[in-house]
């Protein structure tokens, strides 16, 4: 399998984290991405090659245009008020206040915030849009013919919505690349979502259509971020009714458990027959992990890599989350291992 990797992923190292009510070294930094593409080398997988830039057009396809110039402009005019620290929103637009978008840095921040934990700091939007080609150029080598590509995205994107970034996500490289697809040629795409956390942004992107089926399988939002979307009556809206699925699983949950979840999810895949899959592949459900409940071992992941590949569908692998930096190059190469010895 080839993977798609570029050092720009490095613009994206912000200092701080909201956290437990400190700000602490964030869980989303630039070694993650060094772990992994280093056991990527070491494994032998296949070889490594650089994004090319598909440009804003697929970008906007997904965003809206107004979001991606905030992100743009962000840091300019957060480092033009003085302020010392990153720029964490302070406030919202909570229940029953006004939808008009704020002129001042302090409310834009709120406005297109969806949560405070991801501090925005220099050189995020240069990542980020690094990390969507990323995506962009895994999904290009399918619509060429190849049967998988592994997409080593950073910063992540699966929480990133129409018009909303938090969760460590600005763009929503997955679901960027998904719309590529539809866009060249594909009629029907499946994104199945193996990350710890609900995958909110994705879901909010297509949650009105049947060209792009959906499905999640996490913690549950009672118990885990995103807290607010994820429950299992979430199906579609209008022609998207039963075009998104949902597993939300309880705390301590083992693979045996999340095993069962995956098994009806690709069966769901597999009956709406897409013509690729968009995995968003993230390692959170590891036992380790510092910031997640469920209990996947190593070896869980290389099963599941294979369950995943018997679907016998073009497959990209999207990079997500996953904080266990220790494990998270064993943990990720070991699904897409498991993938290429079943392909
Ligand atoms: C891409 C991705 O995995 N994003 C995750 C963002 C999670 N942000 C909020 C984390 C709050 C964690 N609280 C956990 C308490 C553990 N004791
Ligand atoms: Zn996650």
């Amino acid at each position: 399998m080839e993977t798609v990797f570029t050092e720009k992923h490095r613009l994206r190292n912000a200092r701080t984290e909201l956290f437990a009510g400190q700000l602490v070294e964030p869980f989303e930094r630039p070694s993650r991405a060094e772990h992994i593409i280093a056991r990527v080398r070491e494994t032998g997988l296949g070889p490594v090659i650089a994004p090319e830039d598909f440009g804003m057009d697929p970008i906007l396809d997904v965003h809206d245009a107004k979001f991606v110039a905030f992100l743009q402009s962000a840091w300019a005019e957060w480092s033009a008020t003085g302020a010392g620290g990153e720029a964490i929103p302070t406030c919202w637009p909570a229940r029953r206040m006004s939808g008009r978008i704020p002129t001042h840095i302090d409310g834009r921040l709120g406005y297109y915030a969806l949560a405070s934990e991801t501090s925005f700091s220099e050189g995020t939007w240069e990542a980020a849009h690094a990390s969507a080609q990323t995506a962009l150029t895994g999904a290009e080598r399918l619509r060429q013919g190849t049967r998988a590509m592994f997409s080593l995205c950073r910063p992540p994107g699966h929480h990133a919505a129409l018009d909303m970034y938090g969760g460590y996500c600005f763009l929503n490289n997955a679901a960027i690349a998904a719309q590529y697809l539809r866009a060249h040629g594909m009629e029907r795409v499946a994104v199945l979502d193996v990350d710890f956390h609900h995958g909110n942004g994705t879901q909010d992107i297509f949650y009105d259509r049947s060209d792009i089926y959906f499905v999640s399988i996490h913690g549950d939002p009672l118990h885990a971020f995103p807290h607010f979307l994820g429950h299992r009556d979430e199906s579609g809206t209008g022609a998207g009714e039963g075009y998104t699925a949902n597993f939300p699983l309880p705390p301590g949950t083992g693979f045996d458990g999340w095993r069962i979840a995956l098994d009806d999810a690709l069966d769901r895949v597999s009956r709406f027959a897409p013509q690729a899959l968009v995995v968003s592949l993230g390692v959170d459900t590891f036992q380790s992990d510092p910031i997640s409940f469920f209990r996947l071992a190593s070896d869980d992941f290389t099963t599941y890599g294979a369950d995943i590949a018997a679907l016998g569908l073009p497959t990209l692998l999207v990079m997500e989350g996953g904080y266990d930096v220790a494990e998270i190059g064993l943990n990720t190469v070991n699904v897409l291992s498991g993938f290429e010895a079943a392909a």
